[in-house]
């Protein structure tokens, strides 16, 4: 009995290494955050999109959409938010909506397509 616990627990623990990572949702597009601007700053996609926001600054940032009140994304530094949203084609504007961050230079073109 104790032993068929080890045995359980180590294979518990070896799957848990390199396999708990959902792979990428296709289209998923990475936006990089730092102190005050995004990489890329142009950016393509499709009508369906998943948008991942990577905070490789030293403070909070966020990314949302001008004109769509209804999707943000909000990453701690070194970390990571990642959504999803249908899109009618055109351009659009992300930015940070950190006080002072969008004027400082976070801002991108978003084209749909
Ligand atoms: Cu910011």
């Amino acid at each position: 009995m104790v032993l068929v616990g080890v045995a359980v627990a180590v294979l518990l623990a070896i799957s848990g290494v390199g396999w708990n990572t959902t792979p990428d949702p296709p289209g998923l597009v990475t936006v990089t955050a730092t102190e005050f601007a995004y990489s890329p700053t142009r950016i393509g996609t499709t009508t369906n999109t998943t948008l991942r926001l990577r905070n490789e600054g030293a403070v909070y940032h966020d990314l949302r959409i001008e004109g769509i009140d209804d999707f943000s994304l909000e990453a701690l530094p070194d970390e990571q938010a990642t959504g999803s949203i249908e899109l009618e084609s055109g351009n659009y504007v992300l930015f940070c909506s950190v006080s002072g961050h969008r004027e400082a230079g976070m801002v991108a073109e978003l084209q749909v397509s």
